[in-house]
């Protein structure tokens, strides 16, 4: 499997795809049925007559485990996570054994590397000047108050002006007219990073504020007239678009990443008119700038909190070229009131990124983001609690974690309890938390899309501590014993069970 049209053949051949071939309307239409069918936990779907496009639209590739799971090749999370876990150990081999498996490991790495091919698909029609035209795209709008259409799926590339590090995102962009898009990009995106720096260079060459020290080093993907360089790929090979969504830190390629899951290397393109690069089997790919000095109203949108984001000032998408193959299929997604697809792309990071947060908090046992939380405003964590105020460490360290800094509300339970089971961790909360010793509330960045704090992108967080409380915590009180049955009666009882005529005995 190596593009997206490989991918709509395997689903067609797991019985994962419905094709519908009725004119829909990409604005509303789709939403609705998408939504419908989503939440019924049905298949991927493939618009093969949008209304007012020659393009097919697919939608729900990855609204399930087991899509999203044979988007990633594997048969569950946990086969993607164990993979990554043995990679992190960085365990130096000992025994012979070891040194044969280490091998293994580093084989894993070698030729994950993206590498640049001299042609690919993704060029079969260049489109350039007049010729651009994103109406002839089926750009969704998804709800009724949004503003206009959004390309909701879409891999954004952009090289960082400094050390010329690649970076892909996943930042919506809303249609505006025949060439030109917005740019969301949230403040604390890669992307946004990127942009920041081009900017703050072009000031310093163009004698304004104090010149940075980088901004002594050549460009990378700016020119002298204040443009920094962006291409979007949109429909890929379904792990390539995970990888985009993955919070990865910033260094990190994700075409890399993405090369790593798969087990194959990415194979990119060069763009006709930037100087970056694209992968080669994209279905359309919008080549073009932001300028470093232009920003302009974008939204609302209906937002994966199940709330509009309200219509803020963002840079601005201007195309120079859009390329695609010849009959290309237009990948998009709609977000809103849980659950939607985004919750398949959301448990796939919850399960992909625990190995790697257990790295440096390797007291933590497991961890659960309700997609009710949009990922962000809720994590419950359950830890092995060593020493005095432990769950305390856990919410200051969560804090200080990437994209889980924005995590609103850390609830942190002992070991034993199951994370992914709310009725369990709603009882340990409720019985367990004395709220004037238990909780503690905090002040820090908030997500973008956050509407409850009276400012926009900083406010109040809390940790709930809901664990055993010790002694040596000041609890100076016994703490009771959980109510549950010894081990031998349960025996005794499931023995006596088909003889008391009370049906199928319990799980
Ligand atoms: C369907 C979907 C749409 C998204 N839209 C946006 C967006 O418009 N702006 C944004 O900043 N992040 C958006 N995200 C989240 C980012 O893709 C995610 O935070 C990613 O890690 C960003 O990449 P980066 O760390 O390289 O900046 C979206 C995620 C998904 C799954
Ligand atoms: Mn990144």
């Amino acid at each position: 499997m190596k593009d997206l049209r490989d991918f709509i053949e395997l689903l067609r051949a797991e019985g994962e795809l419905a094709v519908i071939d009725t004119p829909v309307d990409p604005v509303l239409e789709i939403t609705e049925i998408a939504d419908r069918v989503v939440k019924a936990g049905g298949p991927a779907l493939l618009f093969t007559h949008p209304k007012g496009s020659d393009f097919p639209v697919l939608i729900n590739q990855f609204g399930s485990d087991r899509r999203m799971c044979m988007a990633l090749r594997a048969g569950s999370y946990g086969e993607v996570a164990d993979r990554i876990r043995t990679l992190a150990a960085f365990e130096p081999p000992t025994g012979a054994w070891e040194k044969v498996k280490a091998l293994g490991k580093l084989k894993d790495l070698a030729g994950v590397q993206p590498r640049v091919v001299k042609s690919g698909p993704c060029q079969e029609v260049v489109r350039t000047g007049a010729d651009i035209d994103l109406g002839a795209l089926p750009v969704l709008k998804c709800w009724p108050l949004d503003a206009g259409r959004f390309i909701t799926l879409p891999l954004v590339f952009t090289k960082h002006p400094v050390t010329g590090k690649r970076n892909v995102g996943m930042y919506r962009l809303q249609v505006y007219d025949r060439d030109t898009t917005g740019m969301h990009w949230h403040l604390h995106k890669d992307g946004a990073e990127h942009y920041r720096v081009a900017g703050e260079r072009a000031e310093a060459a163009s004698g304004g504020p104090a010149p940075s020290a980088a901004a002594a080093v050549a460009a990378v993907g700016t020119t002298a007239a204040g443009r920094m360089e962006v291409a979007v790929a949109i429909g890929t090979d379904p792990i390539i678009t995970y990888a985009a969504t993955a919070p990865l830190p910033g260094p990190i390629d994700e075409m890399t990443f993405a090369g790593f899951l798969r087990q194959e290397a990415v194979d990119l393109v060069r763009c006709k008119t930037v100087d970056l690069e694209v992968p080669a089997d994209a279905e359309f790919v919008l080549e073009g700038y932001v300028d470093l000095s232009e920003r302009r109203w974008e939204g609302p949108f209906g937002d994966h909190t199940g709330y509009y984001s309200l219509a803020d000032d963002y840079p601005v998408l201007h195309l120079t070229a859009l390329t695609h193959r010849k009959d290309a299929i237009y990948s998009t997604t709609i977000v809103g009131q849980a659950p939607m697809e985004d919750a398949y792309l959301g448990k796939a990071t919850e399960r992909l990124f625990l190995p790697l947060l257990k790295l440096t908090l390797p007291e933590v046992v497991d961890m659960d983001l309700p997609k009710e939380g949009g990922f962000h405003n809720c994590a419950i964590i359950s830890v092995d609690k060593r020493y005095p105020m432990h769950a305390r460490k856990i919410m200051h360290a969560v804090w200080g974690q990437g994209q889980m800094q924005f995590t609103k509300a850390v609830v942190v339970v002992d070991g034993d309890v199951d994370v992914h089971d709310y009725a369990k961790v709603a009882w340990r909360v409720f019985n367990n938390v004395d709220w004037q010793r238990d909780v503690t509330i905090v002040e820090g960045p908030l997500d973008v899309l956050d509407h409850s704090s009276p400012h926009p992108v900083r406010g109040g967080k809390i940790g709930i501590d809901a664990t055993r409380k010790w002694p040596s915590e000041g609890h100076d009180r016994e703490w009771p014993a959980d109510v549950e049955m010894s081990a031998d009666v349960k025996t005794r009882v499931d023995a006596l069970w088909p003889v008391l005529g009370l049906g199928k005995p319990r799980e």
